[in-house]
């Protein structure tokens, strides 16, 4: 047992020391514009945002990445990852920005550093015609929605523990629903009407569960390249760029305001 627990502690130790230097080794902005390349996280099956059309990448934030990059005078790579690996991917230096529809929270705040937020939207609820419709339709009711997602906690204050169903996937969660095996989902808005566009009447929305501002995360400390992403952000926003984008993928501005 002694051996075992020395062992453990060991590669614990390993580990977060490894961690510790690899995110002290996050690239700067000149190392990256040397490069030519910005390297981008996002879990891609979360359509209009980052999604697969066959092997080729498409969204809004698929589109607002690369304007970004191209304002930073650099070529945008996208890496494709689980929702719940990108933040830990970051700070492990396997990419320089993350754009995958994280709400900024103060805990992720502690782990990562947060662009301006790049749009605001909500959860929504989602269910099959006769289920539940607003908060206090869920209590009691099991909810499906994506692992690592802050969804997750508005669910639990609503129906508990007990009641939440997590999936790997949006997709999972989405087909829990059809099937029947849970009540309802919360996930986001724009997701939720894609949902609703490709199910026609098997479901319908509910009530707006709560708001968030969406933020691009770098690994912490990473200044320089944090103000490049600001400064592009803000650059695309003043000419026309991103309202355009927009446009193209919620037929509306969805900047925050
Ligand atoms: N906005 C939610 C969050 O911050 C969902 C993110 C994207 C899920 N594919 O966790």
């Amino acid at each position: 047992t002694r051996l075992h627990l020395t062992r453990l502690t060991l590669s614990l130790g390993a580990l977060l020391g490894a961690a510790t230097l690899t995110s002290a080794q996050a690239r700067t902005l000149a190392e990256i514009k040397a490069s030519g390349t910005l390297k981008i996280g996002t879990n891609a099956e979360f359509k209009p945002f980052t999604y697969f059309e066959g092997n080729t990448m498409k969204g809004f934030e698929y589109d607002l990445g690369n304007a970004i990059a191209k304002q930073m005078g650099v070529k945008a790579e996208w890496i494709n990852q689980p929702f719940d690996n990108l933040l830990i991917g970051l700070n492990q230096n396997r990419f320089d920005l993350v754009i995958s529809s994280h709400g900024i929270t103060p805990e992720r705040a502690r782990a990562v550093d947060f662009s301006l937020p790049h749009y605001c939207s909500g959860g929504v609820i989602l269910s099959r015609p006769g289920g539940p419709k607003t908060a206090a339709d869920l209590k009691g009711k099991t909810v499906s929605t994506q692992v690592g997602t802050t969804y997750v906690d508005q669910i639990k204050k609503v129906t508990g523990d007990r009641n939440l169903r997590l999936f790997p996937n949006n997709s999972g969660a989405l087909q829990a629903l059809m099937s029947g095996r849970v009540d309802a989902m919360v996930n986001e808005k724009f997701y939720s009407l894609e949902a609703l566009k490709l199910n026609g009447k098997k479901l319908q929305q509910g009530e707006m569960l709560f708001q968030e501002k969406l933020g691009m995360a770098v690994a912490k400390g990473n200044k320089t390249l944090l103000g490049a992403v600001n400064a592009s952000l803000k650059t695309v926003q003043a000419n026309g760029t991103y309202a355009k984008i927009s446009r193209s993928h919620f037929g509306q501005d969805v900047r925050c305001r």
